[in-house]
C-alpha cells in the first residue's frame, strides 16, 4: 500500500501457491507497530480468519493489546480502527477462545460506546455503520439499556436522503448495518438479492453555477510540526463550493505559497503535499483539513464551505 515495501495480510509472498494456507506476515516499525495502519491490519486479520487461514491467536491478541493500540493512535480513538479491530477480535475468539482477547474485546467495545452522540451517531456518521456492526456481534460484552440500537439507525437513515453516504464506498460501509449484517456474515451470505426493501431517494447534488453567488472564506496553511509555515488568504469561490475549490482558488492566487497536491481514492482526493511539503506515511505526518479549528470528517472533494469559513490545512502527527 503506497509503495511500502511490507505490510500486513494477505500478500503474494506471504503463502504458499497451493491450499489454503495464509500466514500473516507482521512486518512492523521499530517499536513494533503496522507499517499501515490497525484498520488495514483489522481488514487482514479479519480476511485471514474468515477464509480459515493459519495465523497465530496469541500472536493477534498481543497485537491487538490495548497498551499497544492506545501507543499507535496518539490522541483520539479512532471509531472505524476500533469497531474493524472488533469484528476481526471476534472472529478469531469464535474459531478459539482466548482469554486476553476477549479481554481486548471487552475494552474496544467499552471505547466505542464512549463515542456515542446523542443522536445515536458512534464517533461520526461515516463510522456508526461499523460501529454498529460490532456492537451486533458483542452482545454479550455490553448492556442491552447501553446501546439503543434502534436510535442509531433511525439517525443514519436520516441521514442517507441528503446525500451523506453519495459517495460508493461511504454507502459500502454502511450498508451492512442497515440490513443488520456484519462482515462476519460475508462468508455465508448468498449474492441473491433481495427485493430492495431500503427505498429511499436521494436528491443529486446541485452543481454551483456561474450565476450562484459568490462566497468568501479564509484558508491557512499551517506546519504544526516544524512550525515554519503560516499563511494565510481570503478568497473568494462559488455558493456551495467544496474545499478543494477554495485550495484551488488559493493555489492560483499564490502559486508559490498555496500549490498543493492530490491522489485520488475511493473517498476522493487526498490532499499529499501543500507549499511543496509532503506528508509522509514513513514519518507518521499528513495534511489534516479543518473548519473553524475543528478536524473535518469528510475529505476535500466532498466538504461543502460556508461564507466566512476559516478553512485549515495542518501539516500533523498521526
Ligand atoms: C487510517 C485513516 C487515516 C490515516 C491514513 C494514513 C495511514 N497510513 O494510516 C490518516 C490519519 C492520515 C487519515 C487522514 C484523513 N482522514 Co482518514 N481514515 C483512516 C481510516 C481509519 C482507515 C483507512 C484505511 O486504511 N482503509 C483501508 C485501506 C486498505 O484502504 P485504502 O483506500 O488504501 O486506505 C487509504 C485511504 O483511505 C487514505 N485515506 C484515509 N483517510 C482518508 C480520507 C480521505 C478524504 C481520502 C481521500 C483518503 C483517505 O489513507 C488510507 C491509507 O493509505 C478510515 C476509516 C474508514 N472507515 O475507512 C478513515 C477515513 C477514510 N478518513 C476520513 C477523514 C475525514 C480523513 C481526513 C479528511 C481528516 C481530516 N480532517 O483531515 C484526513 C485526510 C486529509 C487529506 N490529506 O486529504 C473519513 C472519510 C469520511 C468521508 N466521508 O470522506 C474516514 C471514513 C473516517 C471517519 N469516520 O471520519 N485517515
Amino acid at each position: 500500500s503506497r509503495g511500502q515495501k511490507h505490510y500486513f495480510g494477505i500478500y503474494p509472498s506471504c503463502f504458499p501457491s497451493m491450499a489454503k494456507v495464509f500466514i500473516l506476515c507482521f512486518p512492523s516499525d521499530t517499536s513494533g507497530h503496522p507499517l499501515t495502519n490497525y484498520y488495514q491490519l483489522g481488514l487482514d486479520v479479519l480476511a485471514l480468519c474468515l477464509l480459515n487461514g493459519t495465523y497465530s491467536s496469541s500472536k493477534i491478541a498481543e497485537l491487538f493489546s490495548a497498551e499497544q493500540m492506545k501507543s499507535y493512535i496518539s490522541g483520539r480513538f479512532s471509531v472505524d480502527t476500533g469497531a474493524l479491530a472488533v469484528l476481526a477480535l471476534t472472529c478469531v475468539n469464535r474459531q478459539s477462545p482466548d482469554k486476553i482477547i476477549s479481554k481486548n474485546i471487552l475494552g474496544l467495545v467499552e471505547k466505542i460506546l464512549k463515542e456515542k452522540k446523542q443522536d445515536g451517531t458512534i464517533g461520526n456518521i461515516y463510522s456508526t455503520g461499523e460501529a454498529m456492526q460490532a456492537l451486533f456481534v458483542t452482545p454479550e460484552y455490553y448492556k442491552k439499556e447501553d446501546w439503543d440500537c434502534n436510535q442509531t439507525l433511525k439517525t443514519v437513515l436520516s441521514q442517507i436522503p441528503r446525500g451523506t453516504f453519495g459517495l460508493p464506498i461511504a454507502a459500502a460501509q454502511v450498508l451492512p448495518a442497515l440490513e443488520g449484517k456484519s462482515y462476519l456474515d460475508i462468508t455465508h451470505v448468498s449474492c441473491q438479492s433481495r427485493q430492495g426493501h431500503l427505498n429511499i431517494s436521494t436528491p443529486k447534488p446541485t452543481e454551483p453555477t456561474h450565476q450562484s453567488k459568490n462566497i468568501s472564506v479564509t484558508y491557512s496553511v499551517v506546519d504544526s510540526i516544524n512550525n515554519n509555515i503560516n499563511e494565510s488568504t481570503i478568497v473568494s469561490v462559488p455558493k456551495d463550493s467544496v474545499f478543494l475549490k477554495v485550495m484551488e482558488a488559493a493555489q492560483t492566487k499564490n502559486y508559490a505559497k498555496f500549490r498543493f497536491t492530490t491522489e485520488s481514492g475511493q473517498w476522493g482526493p487526498y490532499v499529499t503535499s501543500v507549499h511543496g511539503i509532503q506528508a509522509s506515511s514513513k514519518n507518521r505526518t499528513y495534511w489534516q483539513l479543518l473548519s473553524n479549528h475543528q478536524p473535518l470528517d469528510q475529505g476535500a472533494g466532498t466538504f461543502v464551505v460556508s461564507d466566512g469559513d476559516n478553512l485549515e490545512v495542518r501539516l500533523s502527527q498521526y
